[in-house]
């Protein structure tokens, strides 16, 4: 809780242009939820998180500071919102080691994630990808979160996070808000566009399987039109068809639609017209979002003001519950 209001913190990292899975499952309903409900909510542009995985430093920077003008354009009110760079709060790799004092070897070998990541980047298996967890845990707990929205995906983390938080106040205290999954409406899952049964990714290696935000129309277009479908020549919305179920689920995302109305609107068509449909829903989802961005880039003075005065509101908070983690651990405060 922050002045009497439920606290929500989320985040994304800063790996690479965000896609349109990262947009539908997680950017839209923290939209979405911002103009419905009374919560205060952080989201973090997670740019320590990204060097698990090792990162250009002309490109991790671009990526990160696009990353906070698209949080803006998308419609992530900076005013109403504290949106902030993970690195500018010293204060979650303090609270990260701190946790990682509490937190066993066994919790963390259990995290699928990092099996996942590993398998993934073999060459580079470091301790921070395998430790990945608690920072994410630190920054969570900083905030006194109530709420985290998660999907599937993420709920291990949030359990180890909600085990941390209750070991440590077993021992010292309530000093953490132990944080619930916050459940919005559904969010779509969207599956790669070139292998249907694999997570559509930011970091990729074909871009024709993901559709970045700033993809302009001609390029969605093209993406759909080449997205993987199958033989069955059918728009059905089953498992045996998880190419078109996801053209079908990224088009009601965008469109509202329901299931049944969207194979009736396509009953007896092609795969050619599915696609069309869904690439001139997607490009027109997007072109509003890619306007505010443009005007946004020329902006400096805007985004650098949003960037120094939510840095300080997020570490004024996270700061408060460092200092309570600290005095209550044992350590000496710096004599005034
Ligand atoms: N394909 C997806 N469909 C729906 N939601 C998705 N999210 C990610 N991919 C999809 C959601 O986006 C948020 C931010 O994720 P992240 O940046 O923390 O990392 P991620 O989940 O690992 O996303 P990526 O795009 O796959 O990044 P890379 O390629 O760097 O690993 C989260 O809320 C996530 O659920």
């Amino acid at each position: 809780m922050i002045d009497g209001k439920k606290t929500m913190l989320s985040g994304m990292q800063s790996t690479g242009m965000i896609t349109l899975g990262n947009y539908l499952g997680a950017l839209k309903n923290w939209v979405n939820l911002a103009d419905e409900e009374d919560i205060k909510c952080f989201y973090g542009i997670m740019d320590l998180h990204s060097i698990t995985v090792r990162q250009d430093p002309t490109e991790l920077k671009k990526n990160a500071r696009r990353l906070m003008l698209l949080y803006i354009a998308a419609g992530l009110d900076p005013e109403k919102n504290c949106l902030f760079f993970q690195s500018h709060v010293p204060a979650h790799p303090q609270l990260a080691w701190i946790l990682n004092c509490f937190t066993y070897m066994g919790e963390m070998n259990r995290m699928t994630q990092f099996k996942d990541k590993s398998a993934k980047h073999a060459d580079n298996i470091n301790t921070g990808l395998f430790t990945y967890p608690v920072l994410m845990a630190a920054d969570i707990l900083l905030y006194q979160a109530d709420l985290v929205p998660v999907g599937k995906d993420q709920m291990q983390h949030l359990e180890i996070t909600r085990d941390i938080a209750t070991r440590f106040n077993g021992i010292y205290g309530d000093v953490f808000t132990i944080p619930d999954a916050y459940i919005g409406k559904s969010g779509a899952r969207v599956m790669s566009l070139q292998d249907p049964e694999k997570k559509m990714s930011k970091s990729d290696e074909n871009p024709n399987a993901s559709i970045f935000l700033l993809d302009d129309k001609d390029t969605i277009m093209r993406k759909f039109k080449r997205a993987v479908t199958d033989s069955e020549g059918m728009i059905a919305y089953r498992d045996e068809q998880p190419g078109v179920r996801n053209l079908i689920d990224i088009y009601n995302a965008v469109t509202g639609h329901t299931v049944e109305e969207t194979l009736k609107e396509f009953e007896g068509q092609g795969y050619g017209t599915l696609k069309e449909a869904v690439g001139e829903a997607v490009a027109t989802e997007l072109a509003p979002l890619q306007a505010r961005y443009a005007e946004l880039e020329k902006d400096k003075e805007f985004v650098n003001r949003v960037m120094k005065e939510n840095a300080e509101q997020a570490s004024y908070y996270a700061n408060k519950t460092l200092r309570k983690v600290m005095k209550k651990v044992g350590f000496i405060e710096m004599p005034r």
